[in-house]
């Protein structure tokens, strides 16, 4: 991906998810908005974006971040909102196991708290040891919990998993996480 096409994701996160008013457009209740309207907003001052570069971010942006609707009139961001939307997804039976990639200075909290959404919508876990490898790696030396989702599933706990793959739930108690 060019830089130019990196740099407008970012953009596109901020405003997808946490600050549409910023550039002015408005989300409806799942997340969308319009395509045109967006790129009218993004071309008004002095940066261009071409609805072909659109194309290709939301082809190629690493974490699938973004997804169009079906006739690409309209797009938003697949998960991580700070906004309040309903993604509109069905809740979902989660593997056994998930794990969340996070750093030390949280542990005290977390092992006090358990896992909390913080300004997100929800807490978000990985399918693989790998991703919150990654996660964690944001902040610093990464720390990987596991969460005993089977379990908290049984004891009707809602997940859900967003559509690039990334499990999502309110919270996480301490008792379903393994701190090792
Ligand atoms: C921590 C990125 C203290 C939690 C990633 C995390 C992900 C607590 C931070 C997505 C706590 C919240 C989300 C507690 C949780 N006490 N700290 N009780 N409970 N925390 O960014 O999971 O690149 O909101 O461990 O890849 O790091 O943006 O969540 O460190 O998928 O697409 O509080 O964001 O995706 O941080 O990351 P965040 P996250 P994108």
């Amino acid at each position: 991906m060019s830089k130019k096409n990196k740099n407008t994701s970012k953009f596109l996160s901020y405003v997808l998810r946490h600050h549409p008013e910023k550039l002015g457009i408005t989300l409806d209740e799942n997340g969308w908005t319009s395509v045109a309207i967006l790129l009218e907003k993004i071309n008004d001052g002095n940066y261009s974006l071409s609805m072909e570069e659109l194309e290709d971010i939301v082809a190629t942006n690493n974490k699938k971040r973004f997804a169009f609707n079906e006739d690409k009139t309209n797009i938003r961001a697949s998960q991580g909102h700070s906004v309040s939307i309903d993604l509109g997804i069905a809740s979902k039976q989660p593997p056994e196991y998930v794990y969340h990639g996070t750093v030390e200075k949280f542990i005290e909290s977390i092992q006090n708290k358990g896992l909390i959404k913080g300004s997100r919508q929800h807490v978000h876990l990985s399918a693989d040891k790998e991703t919150a490898i990654n996660v964690g790696s944001r902040r610093g030396k990464p720390i990987i919990l596991t969460i005993r989702s089977g379990e908290m599933h049984q004891e009707n706990y809602a997940f859900y998993q967003s559509e690039n793959g990334v499990w999502l739930t309110d919270e996480v108690p301490t008792k379903f996480i393994e701190f090792n």
